[in-house]
């Protein structure tokens, strides 16, 4: 049994499109998605704020929490809850130069307006923040928007949602490039400074996920015990990179077992979940996949979890204390490895 309670997104079971082919896996509507989350375990969904409420940019203000309340009531009756709204913006042509550092004007409201439905829908949902991933804060031509503006811009923009709602939490998702070149904030760092900018700090975090901490070239782990320090870690979106290339989403552990051992010792460490925290499972299955496995790479990444929760049970600080004293790191690294490979 794990200790954990687990999310997942409906983006998380897809139809293998890439952006060199077509879907390979027949399309499963949210509500099929969402079912099956619930029979497999999972104790809150994660949403964007067009999986609540499809075609949201066309809806009046009305129609759209009347949706959010509907899915509410569908939530209930699995008995299973939302852990956060994240509104996509990376979609629409408007913000294709940025959403919160649109350079026009009425781009930026447009956006403002998707980001207080979001906290809407959220509220209705039963989540108490919302999930910014910046994917396309920054810029593909470098010169085309003033960088000093474009930050304060979006430091306004978190200011503009933080008054939306008086209690409402954000989390930034942050992530170096892709689909943007450079991104203003592509770091944990930035996300928590960016946090300290806004005129409530309390009310901002960060969401850190396992693969965007590689992308930056950083250490997942790293990323998340920053967070946890500050206590900042909202949330946490496991998965696994195989390297600095485009984002892979991979089943968690099946890159880099150490990292994932030390991700999950983290955690289980510092009372991760003791707050309400969910882990959420942001992995994709490879497009290879056969229509009766687009869900087997969340089962095994649920696994991998409990797998490693157990190593995390056998460690044996005494023993790498002991090591420390000595100044005996080799001992100590074969210590570790001896764990991982169940010698
Ligand atoms: C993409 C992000 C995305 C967010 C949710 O890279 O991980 O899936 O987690 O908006
Ligand atoms: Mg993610």
């Amino acid at each position: 049994m794990s200790r954990f309670k687990y999310t997942v997104g409906p983006w998380n079971v897809a139809e293998g499109v890439d952006v060199y082919g077509p879907p390979t896996r027949r399309v499963l509507t949210m509500h099929e998605k969402v079912e099956r989350f619930a029979a497999m375990g999972f104790s809150a969904i994660q949403f964007h704020d067009d999986d609540a409420v499809p075609d949201i940019a066309s809806k009046s203000v009305a129609q759209i929490e009347d949706e959010a309340h509907a899915l509410r009531e569908f939530l209930d009756g699995l008995g299973v809850g939302c852990e956060f709204v994240a509104p996509r913006l990376w979609f629409d042509p408007a913000f294709k130069d940025g959403a919160y550092t649109a350079p026009k004007r009425q781009n930026w409201e447009k956006a403002m307006w998707r980001s207080e439905r979001s906290i809407d829908i959220a509220r209705i949902l039963g989540a108490d923040f919302i999930v910014l991933w910046l994917a396309r804060e920054g810029t593909l031509c470098m010169e085309s928007k003033n960088p000093v503006t474009m930050i304060e811009q979006l430091r306004e923009s978190l200011d503009r949602m933080l008054a939306h709602d008086d209690s409402i939490r954000i989390a930034v998702e942050p992530k170096p490039n892709e689909p943007i070149d450079r991104s203003y904030a592509g770091t944990v760092g930035h996300a928590l400074a960016l946090g300290d900018l806004t005129q409530d700090p309390s009310r901002c975090g960060v969401l850190v996920e396992s693969a965007h901490s590689v992308l930056a070239g950083l250490d997942p782990t790293h990323d998340m015990a920053f967070a946890l320090a500050a206590g900042k870690l909202f949330s946490v979106h496991l998965n696994d990179q195989n390297g600095m290339k485009f984002d892979q989403d991979k089943i968690f552990g099946s890159e880099s077992l150490r990292s994932t051992f030390n991700q999950v010792k983290l955690l289980v460490d510092n009372g991760y979940g003791q707050r309400g925290e969910f882990i959420g499972l942001d992995v994709k299955a490879m497009r290879s996949s056969g229509d009766e496995f687009g869900f087997k790479h969340l089962e095994n990444s649920l696994r991998v979890v409990q797998l490693m929760e157990d190593k995390v049970d056998r460690f044996d600080q005494s023993v790498v204390d002991a090591f420390v004293a000595e100044e005996d790191y080799e001992g100590l690294e074969m210590y570790v490895l001896e764990l991982l490979l169940g010698s």
